[in-house]
């Protein structure tokens, strides 16, 4: 091989090296842009009345965030599965933002592997919602563990719903049930609506201090709403709104406000006791607001005149959050525009 043929080669793959290099560059400069502009360009209102608070944990370990709440005292909980082996957890960040993950435990000690859907504060408890039950813990026993501490559950309240996600206000806890297809619930919990088929339920309970675990006994529901499909997320607004968020996939999320004030629209059974509580159905005669949000919007509660909001789009599970329109922070909307 010649001088000039080496000389050719070399001019060659540098020329090669730099398109490369340049189509790397152009590939990262549009993946940034994508995920800096595009969410706010393409959920315009959601960014618009949205600021975003703890970020959720996202070690690569494989959690996945689901439940979001506010303890009275003001720290913002976390709960969520783990994709793979190890106990669900329960985050804790303080005002100023300390982290402390929490290994949870059933009540006999061993660790507790269940979904952790959903997650509320009220008083002196802590509720964790799965499968029937609304599992207990202490809030003081939250808030003085230490970091990477094991907490056993104190106990749990069978409720007649699959328990996907919780809420509560001053004086009610909420807890209600996801339905679509592959995901069945209790066929007694098909409601006619002005929307169609209704398949799932959500149920208020009476908070009261003195009760066990901070309910007023004996614990049953009294209220009922009937709740849309794809519902990850519940909560009652002080003005009488019903926020309920809906996703499933990676389709685009939805917050539907509802107006639940005003006399219910009948009453309904939840178990086979024979008691009759009235029932609220969300449908689109008391719709009032559709916010399209990014996909995998979770569960909700309404504290300190804002909604916060979980999102499993930031879990390792779903592409480590690296997907453009990932929300990876508890999101905090001001929904006093009507
Ligand atoms: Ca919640």
């Amino acid at each position: 091989m010649t001088n000039t043929t080496v000389s050719i080669e070399k001019k060659r793959s540098g020329r090669i090296f730099r398109k490369v290099l340049v189509g790397l560059l152009v590939v990262v400069a549009v993946y940034v842009g994508a995920c800096l502009f595009l969410g706010p360009v393409v959920y315009r209102e959601f960014y618009g009345l949205t600021q975003f608070g703890a970020a959720f944990p996202d070690r690569g370990d494989g959690f996945v965030p689901q439940g979001v709440t506010k303890t009275e005292s003001g720290e913002t909980l976390v709960c969520g599965y783990m994709n793979g082996k190890g106990a669900s957890r329960l985050y804790v960040y303080s005002a100023d933002g300390k982290e402390t993950r929490i290994d949870l435990e059933t009540q006999d000690g061993a660790p507790y592997t269940g979904h952790a859907g959903g997650i509320t504060a009220a008083g002196a408890y802590v509720y964790i919602s799965n499968a029937h039950k609304l599992f207990v813990l202490k809030a003081a026993d939250v808030l003085n563990a230490p970091d990477g501490a094991a907490l056993a559950f104190v106990g749990h309240v069978d409720v007649p719903v699959n328990a996907s996600y919780c809420s509560s206000s001053d004086s009610m806890l909420y807890v209600g049930e996801f339905h679509d297809d592959g995901y069945e619930t209790d066929e007694a919990h098909k409601v006619e609506t002005a929307s169609g088929t209704y398949q799932a339920m959500t149920f208020g309970y009476k908070l009261d201090p003195t009760g066990e675990f901070g309910l007023l006994q004996p614990a049953a529901p009294t209220v009922a709403y009937a709740t849309p499909d794809s519902a990850q997320g519940f909560a009652v607004l002080p003005d009488g709104r019903v926020a309920v968020s809906c996703s499933h996939g990676f389709r685009d999320s939805h917050l539907y406000l509802y107006d639940g004030s005003g006399e219910p629209d009948g009453t309904f059974k939840p178990g086979d006791d024979g008691l009759t509580v009235p029932m609220v159905i969300l449908d689109e005669t008391r719709l009032r607001r559709d916010l399209k949000m990014p996909h995998m919007s979770e569960d909700l509660d309404w504290r300190d005149g804002r909604l916060m909001m979980g999102f499993e789009a930031g879990a390792l599970k779903f592409g480590a959050g690296l997907l453009p329109l990932s929300v990876r922070r508890v999101a905090l909307l001001d929904l006093s525009t009507r």
